[in-house]
């Protein structure tokens, strides 16, 4: 019995603390209202720009004041934003790390100034788990996964080699190194799947340009595109009609995301299959936020449902696409 009420005790001193330190130091403690600051990976892509638009309208709706910071795809951008959200003592940091690595010391930093920490959309692979309160994102290798399994469904039954050309997302990211494990897992199995080519088009329309243009002088014979984003594929598509090619029929497009243009395309013949990727997150990551600056214990992971949409039905969804 002791033991118990002095561990509940423990606990509730830990947790009197905490809320102390948040409620007090905040500056958001003049109005009540939560303080976030939100270190955004840039404005790369379709999906980052949805991405921003669900957060910066959920922290209106939510009475968040939002503290916002656009990296420009720099990690060391992010890691300053992060340091001046430590300085100005704001209740809660929020942030999509650009690559994976790289995050302990600044993350330390904001543990030891008792401002807790969310990871949404990307993931980090540090060891130390106290670093951050949860990860609000898709699940990347799942993603993946999904982009093979269509591919194998639609060569069921040929033996013909099939060459794919992969347009990976940016270096180091977790969306580059989980979509691309993902997808590798379940082509494996069958050896007339080989990726002939694969190289960062970092999550933009003009290296995706860029690099199947170089794919299409290097590689005699592509039958297959899996690129990692919508804004690589859609600037692939343009390289493909130069090169006299058409994009869905003699090369066969597989992208991520599901944003409208590629809906669009899709719906045009130019795409054979989206795997979506939810960029709109805001809601849940503000309901997460205030929650982590009470104190509150939340889920470690909070994963977002997403689908997989084929040529038949993109003209149907279009309309209701809200990205
Ligand atoms: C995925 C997100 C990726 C998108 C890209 O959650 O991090 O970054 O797939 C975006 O469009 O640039």
């Amino acid at each position: 019995m002791t033991k118990r009420v002095v561990s509940t005790l423990a606990a509730g001193l830990l947790a009197a603390s905490f809320l102390t330190a948040c409620s007090t130091d905040s500056t958001g403690g003049g109005d009540g209202r939560l303080v976030m600051g939100f270190a955004q990976v840039g404005a790369e892509s379709g999906w980052r720009t949805a991405n921003t638009k669900s957060v910066q309208d959920a922290a209106k709706s939510a009475g968040v004041t939002l503290k916002f910071s656009d990296a420009q795809q720099k990690q060391e951008n992010q890691i300053k934003a992060i340091r001046s959200f430590i300085q100005q003592r704001v209740d809660v940091i929020a942030f999509s790390p650009v690559v994976e690595s790289g995050w302990d010391t600044v993350l330390k930093e904001a543990k030891n100034a008792k401002i807790p920490v969310v990871l949404t959309d990307r993931a980090i692979d540090s060891k130390d788990t106290s670093l951050y309160r949860t990860f609000l994102g898709s699940d990347f290798v799942e993603e993946g996964k999904k982009a093979g399994e269509w591919l194998v469904g639609e060569y069921k039954g040929k033996n013909e080699p099939v060459n794919i050309v992969e347009l990976q997302g940016t270096t180091g990211s977790a969306p580059a190194n989980d979509r691309r494990s993902g997808f590798a897992d379940v082509i494996k199995g069958d050896p007339k799947f080989k990726v002939v080519a694969s190289q960062t088009g970092d999550f933009t329309r003009a290296k995706g340009k860029e690099v199947m243009q170089a794919f299409l002088k290097s590689q005699p014979d592509i039958d297959v595109l899996y690129a990692h984003n919508d804004d690589m594929a859609l600037g692939a598509i343009q390289a493909i009609e130069e090169a006299g090619k058409k994009p869905g029929t003699d090369i066969k497009v597989i992208s991520v995301d599901g944003i409208k243009d590629a809906f669009q395309a899709m719906a045009d013949g130019k795409i054979n299959v989206l795997v979506e990727c939810n960029p709109l997150l805001g809601d849940q990551l503000m309901e997460l936020a205030k929650k982590v600056a009470k104190g509150e214990t939340v889920p470690t992971r909070v994963k977002v449902t997403e689908g997989v949409f084929t040529q038949d039905q993109a003209a149907a969804a279009l309309p209701s696409r809200s990205y």
